[in-house]
């Protein structure tokens, strides 16, 4: 008999409240197969009819059957196919993670259609928690953690009780993600252990993430044959490196025979890299591959490589170029299972940026896009921003634009689609109730890039909220465009970086331009932005295909929310709408801080329409959303006017 698992009372249900599950608890649910993912579907069903409070079902009520057998031809892996016969409904899928799929689908949208076939565009749909196993002051236990501690790691080891573990998986399983990278990319010496002592602990983990259809990754420090095994090098090409290499890949698969594999940050913001031994990435990726290939493991090695110890006088050197300089030269040379893991733009998840064009420059290796779920530079879970806009704007972009060869990004990283968590032990699992969204929708666009964002916040929000159309109505009004509006406040027309150094909330806006993290904006008295051109700038342009390059290169065909990433402009300039561009800064400031107060506004006509937590969480950070936009408008405007000179065309007030 299933174990009813009575999901946590003090926590958020998120998109899957029980009482959505009713016509799922109380039919005669039947599972065929599918092992420990399809065991979890009883599971969940037991689990809804002990909080809904139902029995057993009627021998006549409906049916849901759930197997393995008679599946769709070329199902990939984790998609399902629904059938309707009469009131009985059969779920069909390969595999057992398919059947939870096709269980959740259900409960998000109970009335799921008759000849429903969901196929992930994609194989590994991942998130990345970046959680230490240890807190430090500033950020807890979750680097860029927006939502309280670690829900895996605390004081050092992997928690004993995994009941909030659990609830994640069960989140990630819910939306599709099947891939779960377990500790922070930047590996601290507790975690090196994962590898090794905590290698019990992991496996544990990996054994409940498989009843989620999930398979778990471990960060792992490029250093670790010095750490770990006791050499004086980590050099690649060191065969004792190697060895050290096979023996710990052939310790983690005696305990988790499907680790995904492992996820690399190597030379980067300081991490050891082969670069220390003359060695370039390929040598790098390539060693731990090896070691990975007789288990049929990947190596996700990260492209966020740049100099971050930048002399800001020298303006030849541009990080936006840095990814692509680096590995475009090393394509061709990475064994079959190393997957490149990009981020989506070249500089760092800024609220704007354009597509890093390394994603379509790898003809001959396989890519992987990384996004940022967790709001490190948006805002940070105390600002709506819902995020999905622009994940899907990346997702469609088409490096074969003027071709015959349409190469969307989502064509291009046929190795993935990642991101990082956005998941901490907050009451509601995201610190903001509102950016729950965000974690949905990155799911439902990793397992369909072609998924329109605001239909997916109507989904998400109708299996959060319910089918309360005032309410419904209200938080699409708060949530919706919020991205853009974060934008107009932050980063007018695509300059970024105006934000206070190391933490990333709130402005400052030469915070970071006489630093060594190469984030300019080069701000004057006669204009700002940076000139990335071919003709008079770092070149950067010229590193997408031509039509690409071409539009970015003339400041008359510059998509204008890039403007000051391509371009060196100056204040007076006119912009398409007519106006100069300072007063466009002025003007999307003033906007933005209006924007957010009717945001603020409307949440407070339908607040009572949900619990009294979710209403006052939601209004307290939409308070200090407010402080916060105007924070940013008086800052930023000002600097521009004490730059320029400008007066305000409207007459408003600037400091
Ligand atoms: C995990 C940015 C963040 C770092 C993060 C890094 C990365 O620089 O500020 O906290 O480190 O990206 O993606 O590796």
């Amino acid at each position: 008999m299933p174990t009813p698992q009575p999901w946590f009372p003090d926590t958020h249900p998120c998109w899957l409240p029980a009482a959505r599950g009713r016509h799922l608890a109380a039919a005669r649910v039947e599972v065929d197969g599918g092992g420990p993912a399809g065991a979890t579907v009883l599971d969940e069903v037991a689990s809804l009819r002990a909080e809904l409070g139902l029995g057993e079902p009627a021998a006549d009520a409906p049916r849901w059957l759930f197997t393995t057998a008679g599946a769709p031809d070329g199902l990939r892996p984790g998609g399902f196919a629904v059938h309707h016969d009469g009131a009985d409904r059969v779920v069909r899928a390969p595999d057992g993670a398919g059947l939870l799929h096709g269980f959740y689908r259900a409960l998000v949208v109970p009335d799921v259609l008759d000849g429903t076939v969901e196929d992930p565009a994609v194989d590994l749909r991942m998130l990345d928690s970046w959680d230490n196993m240890t807190a430090d002051g500033v950020m807890g236990s979750v680097e860029r953690g927006y939502a309280g501690d670690s829900v895996l790691f605390r004081d050092g080891r992997v928690v004993e009780d995994l009941t909030r573990v659990r609830g994640f998986l069960r989140l990630m399983a819910s939306v599709g993600l099947n891939a779960w990278a377990l500790n922070n990319v930047n590996v601290h010496d507790a975690e090196r252990g994962l590898v090794d002592e905590h290698l019990p602990d992991v496996a544990r983990v990996a054994d409940l993430a498989r009843s989620f259809g999930v398979r778990v990754w471990l960060s792992v420090d490029f250093s670790s044959p010095i750490s770990l095994g006791g050499l004086d090098v980590a050099d690649p090409l060191d065969e004792r490196v190697a060895a050290f290499w096979r023996e710990t890949a052939d310790r983690l698969y005696r305990a988790v025979p499907d680790l995904g594999g492992f996820l690399v940050k190597a030379d980067s913001e300081g991490r050891p890299g082969p670069h220390a031994y003359g060695r370039d990435h390929a040598d790098g990726a390539n060693v731990l591959a090896r070691a990975l290939a007789p288990h049929s493991g990947t190596v996700l090695w990260r492209c966020f490589v740049y100099d971050h110890r930048q002399d800001w006088r020298d303006r030849s050197t541009d990080r936006a170029r840095a990814a692509h300089d680096h590995f475009v030269p090393l394509d061709g040379r990475f064994d079959d299972n190393v997957v490149l893991q990009v981020k989506n733009g070249p500089m760092d998840f800024q609220v704007r940026e354009p597509v890093s064009p390394l994603l379509g420059a790898l003809r001959e290796t396989t890519t992987a896009v990384e996004f940022q779920v967790t709001q490190e530079y948006t805002g940070q879970q105390q600002h709506v921003c819902y995020l999905a806009p622009q994940w899907s704007e990346v997702l469609r972009f088409d490096f074969g634009e003027g071709t015959s060869e349409p190469r969307t990004v989502a064509d291009c990283a046929r190795g993935g689609v990642v991101a990082v968590s956005n998941v901490g032990d907050s009451w509601c699992w995201t610190g903001h109730p509102l950016a729950q969204a965000n974690l949905f929708a990155f799911g439902r666009l990793a397992w369909d890039p072609r998924l329109d964002p605001d239909a997916l916040l109507g989904e998400w929000s109708r299996a959060t909220f319910g089918d309360d159309e005032e309410l419904l109505a209200g938080v699409h009004d708060v949530v919706a465009g919020s991205w853009r509006t974060y934008e107009d406040l932050t980063a007018p027309l695509g300059v970024g970086w105006m934000v206070s150094p190391h933490h990333h909330y709130g402005p400052d806006v030469e915070g970071y331009e006489y630093t060594a993290w190469g984030t300019y904006h080069f701000a004057d008295r006669d204009g700002v932005g940076v000139d990335r051109t071919v003709a008079t700038g770092t070149g950067y342009a010229g590193q997408y295909p031509p039509a690409h390059a071409a539009r970015y290169e003339d400041l008359a065909t510059c998509p204008e929310e890039l403007l000051l990433f391509f371009h060196h402009v100056g204040y007076g300039h006119r912009l398409s709408t007519g106006e100069t561009l300072v007063q466009r800064i002025y003007d999307t400031h003033f906007a933005g801080v209006e924007d957010v107060r009717r945001r603020a506004a409307r949440w407070e006509e339908v607040a009572d329409r949900v619990d009294e937590r979710t209403a006052q969480e939601v209004r307290t950070r939409l308070a200090e959303q407010v402080r916060s936009a105007q924070e940013w408008c008086d800052r930023i405007t000002t600097y521009f006017h004490r730059a320029s000179g400008a007066p305000d065309a409207h007459g408003r007030r600037i400091f």
